[in-house]
């Protein structure tokens, strides 16, 4: 498929730790650096924040993956110099805003994960909206042994997923999730044999595409936010975002395919 250069800026700016590739509208990007196990680096934010901020309007989805047996070793420890508070602070923040733009970005991103997801790796993990474990996958946040926080959204991400006296066991514990246990306390939605998470990921990304937009955009901005207001609110909510796409022309259009008979049903295959 041909993409103007504008639409796909962000894929010149990447630093060499994100490789980006296309699989017809569906954005790949790869965590590309293996020899460190993936570790995030603050250009591999930066890059990340810039991906997620500039996907084209051509893309439908997202595949987030890492090189190598690992997804992600979390913070690169390297960079974890001494800062001052408000240095610190900043710091965080921009994991923050990196991994806000994937969770509230244009479009829905599922994560495949192997190996190691831990520290700031399960924190990015927890910011895409669908996650695939490949077997070999196992989870921790390293950060109680290590003397540091978690600083990359888990404290309110991962409370979502595990619940939050899961999440305390982990950091107090080092506690490690392998594949099959991370999968039944919430971390992930798939779990899949090694080597065959992309062509999950990319198959679950290609059904997620197919979805109208205007509903995808409700599932990833209307629904967390419902999680968090008083029930009356959330009721409300819900109520005019059913309405706001009911009205949708493609809303209309994809009522009158089943009713005609031309979409597909609600069924098992
Ligand atoms: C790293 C990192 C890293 C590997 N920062 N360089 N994360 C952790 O506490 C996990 C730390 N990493 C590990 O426990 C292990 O590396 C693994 C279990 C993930 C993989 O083990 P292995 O045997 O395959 O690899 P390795 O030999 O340990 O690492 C290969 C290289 O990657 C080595 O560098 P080299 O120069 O000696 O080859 C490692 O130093 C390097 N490496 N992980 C820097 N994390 C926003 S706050 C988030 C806070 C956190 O994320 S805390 C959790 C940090």
């Amino acid at each position: 498929m041909s993409v103007s250069k504008a639409k796909r800026g962000s894929l010149r700016k990447l630093p060499a730790t994100l490789h980006a590739s296309r699989r017809g509208e569906i954005a790949i990007l790869r965590l590309n650096r293996p020899q460190k196990r993936n570790a995030l680096d603050d250009a591999t934010v930066l890059g990340l924040e810039a991906f997620f901020g500039d996907l084209g309007d051509d893309t439908k989805a997202v595949v987030l993956h890492g090189e190598g047996k690992h997804f992600s070793a979390g913070l690169d420890l390297s960079e974890l110099t001494r800062r001052g508070l408000v240095e610190s602070v900043e710091h965080s923040r921009m994991w923050h805003r990196a991994f806000d733009r994937i969770e509230f970005g244009r479009v829905p991103v599922v994560c495949v994960m192997q190996g190691a997801v831990v520290g700031g790796g399960l924190e990015l993990a927890a910011a895409a909206h669908i996650r695939v474990a490949e077997r070999t996958a196992y989870y921790a946040l390293p950060e109680g042994s290590r003397g540091i926080y978690v600083g990359g959204g888990a404290s309110v991400r991962l409370p979502r997923l595990i619940g939050t006296a899961r999440m305390m066991d982990m950091m107090l514990t080092g506690r490690i999730y392998d594949a099959e246990q991370g999968h039944a306390i919430g971390l992930s939605q798939y779990v899949v044999d090694p080597g065959q998470g992309l062509a999950k990921g990319l198959e679950l990304a290609q059904r997620v595409g197919e979805n109208a937009p205007h509903t995808n955009f409700a599932i990833m901005h209307v629904l967390p936010r419902i999680a968090g207001m008083d029930p009356a609110s959330g009721f409300m909510m819900e109520a005019l975002m059913a309405a706001i796409s009911s009205g949708n022309q493609e809303a209309q259009k994809r009522l009158a395919d089943f009713l005609e008979k031309r979409a597909a049903k609600t069924a098992p295959k």
